[in-house]
């Protein structure tokens, strides 16, 4: 009777949570040739080779600094793995390649890791004590020193990896395409699924209240900045109905838009002009025709690609609201446009209440690996929210204009308290959505992704408001 005793303890949809993200994390580092892990494809970030030990560091450091207190295989490499770099401010990375351990041995400790803690949980599931808050992130029977379950360090765990899956895809995005092996089958642009034109217009979302955040005693999963759950009265705005796409982007680059002093805020003029910014970084430019820089492709503007959103940093965004005369949205009216409906109850997705999967993902957004580049901003009518908008969720994050910030009652996790806290400076922005890129389960309603006003390289693209 034992297997049956063990398969009703095993967390099983947790586990297998955790070797899914695995396959994605492991399959972004097969894409890279060998001899460029070592590169840096964003200045601002670390070399690749740092997220290989990264995301097992992380766990370890994590599940065994909490909860298991094993002895450490490695204690220099979880330190030189444990931390990211904050891009704001400072100096850029100065790091050579020679300063990292060898892929192998890299590799070496990944394994050692992942047996070693998969062993552990495999233990831990076993005890009484576990088992129960293994499925929910209730707090009643709390096993870290700080009254976490063990189900939301397992979240944390997942999540951080998935997260680290999307920065990594559009941080290879940058390398040089003959760096990359081409996945089998991957095709430069995905065949329309719409067909029809974009037909731009502005919908009208009346006043109502909206509900951000996450209330404590919530079952499920959430990351520090979604707590707690509050309401806010949005007042009647208009909403594009699609996200801006690299056509409208050209117009207004055809009438100066990176020229003009008056669209910019001082800061971001100050910084487009040393940097000597003048596209989308996606955009290159081949004698006097653009072309798309996709994940494997280069691709040139046509039909199709001229209706994808157009990728930018928040300062770009900002400067075309100005040149069409519009704002950004905020969070809380972003929100509403998501997930509000005009009977004034929320809901799950902006399509409904069904939860994404393999098969309704086809249907509902451009978003969970389905692909690596975007597609039409037109491609998925049924994905629409109750207020008739497109595309909110997939093919793109999208920038607000609200500023990165804690909601009220926030506490930061005791085992992460760095997580969010470390980036309520003012200078980031909060970011909703998801992009082709983004797992489902980021999908929710309360996930806040967040960026700097200036950072380029994010698949994140916006719409814009008009308010009374
Ligand atoms: C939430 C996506 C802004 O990439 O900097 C990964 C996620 N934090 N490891 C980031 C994160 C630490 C974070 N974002
Ligand atoms: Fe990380």
């Amino acid at each position: 009777m034992l297997a049956a005793e063990k398969s009703v303890a095993v967390p099983h949809e947790l586990m297998e949570r955790v070797f899914e993200a695995r396959r994605q994390s492991d399959e972004l580092f097969t894409l890279v040739r060998e001899n460029f892990l070592y590169e840096r494809p964003i200045p601002e970030r670390h070399r690749i080779i740092f997220y290989l030990g990264h995301l097992e560091a992380f766990d370890w450091n994590l599940l065994n600094g909490s909860l298991f207190g094993l002895k450490s295989i490695h204690p220099e490499f979880d330190r030189l793995f444990a931390f990211e770099i904050d891009p704001v401010g400072g100096g850029l990375p100065t790091d050579l390649p020679s300063d990292w351990p060898a892929v192998d041995v890299v590799r070496d400790y990944v394994g050692k890791i992942r047996n070693n803690l998969d062993a552990k949980l495999e233990k831990v599931s076993l005890e009484p004590h576990f088992r129960t808050n293994f499925r929910t992130n209730d707090r009643t029977d709390d096993r870290t020193d700080d009254g976490f379950s063990l189900h939301t360090l397992l979240n944390v765990a997942i999540e951080h990896r998935l997260m680290h899956a999307e920065t990594l895809s559009y941080m290879l995005h940058q390398l040089p395409l003959d760096t990359k092996v081409r996945p089998r089958g991957q095709q430069a642009v995905s065949p329309s699924l719409a067909g029809s034109p974009v037909a731009h217009q502005m919908i009208n979302v009346p006043a109502g209240v909206v509900t951000l955040g996450l209330a404590r005693d919530a079952k499920d999963f959430g990351w520090d900045n979604e707590y707690e759950s509050h309401t806010m009265a949005v007042p009647v705005f208009e909403i594009d109905r699609y996200k801006v796409t690299n056509r409208q982007y050209l117009e207004f680059m055809a009438a100066g838009g990176y020229e003009t002093r008056a669209f910019w805020s001082d800061d971001d003029w100050k910084w487009k002009t040393a940097r000597g910014i003048s596209h989308p970084l996606f955009w290159k430019k081949d004698g006097d025709r653009w072309s798309y820089r996709a994940m494997f492709d280069e691709v040139p503007f046509d039909g199709l690609t001229l209706d994808w959103p157009v990728y930018v940093s928040q300062a770009e965004a900002s400067a075309y609201a100005r040149w069409a005369g519009k704002l950004l949205p905020t969070e809380a009216e972003w929100q509403r446009a998501a997930y509000g409906s005009v009977d004034g109850n929320a809901r799950a997705y902006p399509w409904g209440n069904e939860t994404p999967n393999a098969e309704l993902n086809k249907r509902f957004g451009d978003f969970d690996f389905q692909r690596w580049d975007p597609v039409p901003v037109n491609s998925f009518p049924q994905g629409r929210s109750a207020f008739g908008i497109h595309d909110m969720l997939g093919n793109g994050w999208e920038w607000t204009s609200t500023i990165f910030g804690p909601f009220p009652g926030f506490a930061p996790f005791p085992f992460y308290r760095g997580y969010s806290a470390d980036f309520f400076d003012g200078k980031h922005f909060v970011m909703k959505g998801g992009s082709a890129r983004t797992a489902a389960c980021m999908l929710r309603p309360t996930f806040r992704n967040w960026f700097q006003a200036h950072y380029q390289y994010v698949y994140a693209g916006f719409r814009c408001v008009n308010r009374g």
